[in-house]
C-alpha cells in the first residue's frame, strides 16, 4: 500500500490504560507503536497515574505520551492505533469507561482536521492534565495548531493532579 504514505511528520499519541496491569499495557503499547509500518518512536514521556475523568467507579489510569515520526497519512495512522487497541483486548462499550488501552492521535504535525472519523488536534487535549503534562515533558516548546503554546496550557493545571510513576 503506497497511497497512504506521506512525507515524514512528527505526531504525538496519548496512551491510557486502567485495566489488566495498566503499566504493562502502556509499556508494551510504546514498543508496538515503534513496530507500525513507516513509523518510529522518537521518545516517550514518563508514566503518570491519574484519577479517572468520566464515570468515577473505575480504577485510576496510567497515562503517557509518545512522539512518533511517521510517513503514514493521519487516517492510516488512526487505523494502526485502533488495530493496536483491539489487539490489547479493548472493548468499546461505555464512553469514557474503563479500558485496557486507549490510543489517541493528539497532534499530527501542524495539521488541523475534522471529519467523521478523526479530529486533530485531539478535541479534548487542552482540558486534560494527563495529556498536557506528559506532552509538555517531551515537547515543552510545542505550539498547539489553532491553540497557544503548550507551556501556557500546562500552567492551568495543579501539579498534584498527576503522580509520576
Ligand atoms: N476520533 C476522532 N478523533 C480522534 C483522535 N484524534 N484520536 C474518533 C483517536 N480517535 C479519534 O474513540 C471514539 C472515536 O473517536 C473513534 O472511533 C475515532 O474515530 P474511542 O477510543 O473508540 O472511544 P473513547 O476513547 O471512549 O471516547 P473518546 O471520546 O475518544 O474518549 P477519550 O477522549 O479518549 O477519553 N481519565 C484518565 N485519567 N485518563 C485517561 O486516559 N481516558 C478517557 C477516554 C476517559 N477518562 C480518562 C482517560
Ligand atoms: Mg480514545
Amino acid at each position: 500500500m503506497l497511497g497512504d504514505v506521506a512525507p515524514q511528520v512528527t505526531a504525538y499519541v496519548g496512551i491510557g490504560s486502567n485495566l489488566d496491569h495498566p503499566e504493562r499495557q502502556v509499556q508494551s503499547a510504546v514498543t508496538e507503536l515503534g513496530e507500525i509500518r513507516a513509523t518510529e518512536v522518537r521518545c516517550y514521556s514518563s508514566l503518570y497515574l491519574s484519577p479517572p475523568l468520566g464515570p468515577p467507579d473505575q480504577p485510576d489510569y496510567v497515562n503517557a505520551v509518545a512522539e512518533l515520526v511517521t510517513a503514514l497519512q493521519p487516517h492510516a495512522l488512526l487505523d494502526e492505533l485502533q488495530r493496536l487497541e483491539s489487539a490489547h483486548g479493548r472493548i468499546r462499550d461505555l464512553r469514557w469507561g474503563p479500558r485496557t488501552l486507549d490510543l489517541d492521535l493528539l497532534l499530527y504535525g501542524t495539521l488541523q482536521l475534522h471529519d467523521s472519523r478523526l479530529t486533530v488536534p485531539h478535541p479534548r487535549l487542552a482540558e486534560r492534565a494527563f495529556v498536557v503534562v506528559p506532552l509538555c515533558e517531551i515537547a515543552p516548546d510545542l505550539e498547539i495548531p489553532g491553540g497557544g503554546p503548550l507551556e501556557l496550557l500546562k500552567r492551568c493545571f495543579a501539579e498534584d493532579l498527576l503522580r509520576r510513576l
